[in-house]
């Protein structure tokens, strides 16, 4: 999954495809390095961020899902916690709604990805975005991350969302500390008991700067390392602003896992 940031704020790649034209020839040269969906986002979920409103967003967001849609069979999916959005998006050809709020900020969200019938990624956040990063505090991370998914899983099947239409994200740097980002990659594997595929955005993160004591210019190396040993674990798919490399780290690290089908 490549990222294509919309926001003029985005903490890595921010402003970069402030026209329309120069995002939607950002998304098909990410699919021509090898990303099978694009993630479209519109909305900042930097820690502090402020909010943005809906017409801002349909502004930023709706005119690139078209274009990609017009140019590539690709995936789209699109980053967003505002149903008014996600209708909007889903109309213009977005398969995939990835709600960092995990259907928790708009009430309307779960209705209108069910009847879309799209795919929903339902991520794990502690607090919101303004809050998530003033002393995340757990008992068992990855016990009480699990139990928060199984019940947002739970609340979309209610909702009349397929079972099979869902993706698990356990929200690295949501509302976390180092050692938790840590134990949920480590522990990445449990995870797989709720049955439904995982995704994980760790690119550039802060996590590896703290590891690496280096910006967000120079973590690269050290996202590949840590989605190398997601994908070991189980990741099904990994959220990346660099798609080649990302491409192949995903196709040598799929084949060394465990559970490979063997040669
Ligand atoms: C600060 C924190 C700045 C996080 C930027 C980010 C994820 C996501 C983002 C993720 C899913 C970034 C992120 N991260 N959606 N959206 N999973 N599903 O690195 O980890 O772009 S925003």
């Amino acid at each position: 999954m490549g990222v294509l940031n919309l926001t003029p704020d985005s903490f890595y790649d921010g402003g970069r495809y402030i026209t329309t034209q120069a995002a939607v020839e950002r998304a098909l040269q990410m699919v021509e390095e090898g990303a099978d969906i694009i993630d479209v986002g519109g909305e900042s979920s930097r820690p502090g961020a402020r909010s943005v409103s809906i017409d801002e967003e349909l502004a930023r967001v709706v005119p690139v899902v078209k274009g990609i849609a017009a140019k590539s069979d690709v995936l789209i999916s699109v980053d967003t916690t505002k149903s008014a959005v996600a209708q909007a998006a889903i109309a213009h050809g977005t398969r995939i709604i990835n709600d960092i709020s995990a259907l928790r900020f708009d009430p309307n969200m779960a209705e209108v990805v069910a009847r879309g019938g799209v795919s929903l990624v339902l991520m794990h956040m502690q607090g919101s975005p303004e809050t998530m990063q003033q002393n995340p505090m757990y008992t068992d991370a990855v016990a009480e991350i699990k139990s928060f998914l199984r019940e947002r899983i739970r609340a979309a099947v209610a909702a009349g969302i397929d079972r099979s239409r869902l993706i698990v994200d356990p929200g690295i740097g949501f509302g976390k500390r180092l050692p938790h980002n840590l134990e949920i990659l480590r522990r990445l594997s449990e995870f797989k008991e709720l049955g439904v595929p995982i995704l994980v955005g760790l690119s550039r993160k802060s996590f590896l700067g703290e590891i690496l004591d280096l910006p967000t210019s120079e973590r690269l190396v050290g996202t590949i390392a840590a989605n190398a040993i997601a994908i070991a674990n189980g990741a099904d798919i990994i959220r990346v602003h660099d798609v080649k490399e990302g491409r192949r780290t995903a196709n040598v690290a799929v084949r060394l896992r465990c559970d490979a089908a063997q040669y």
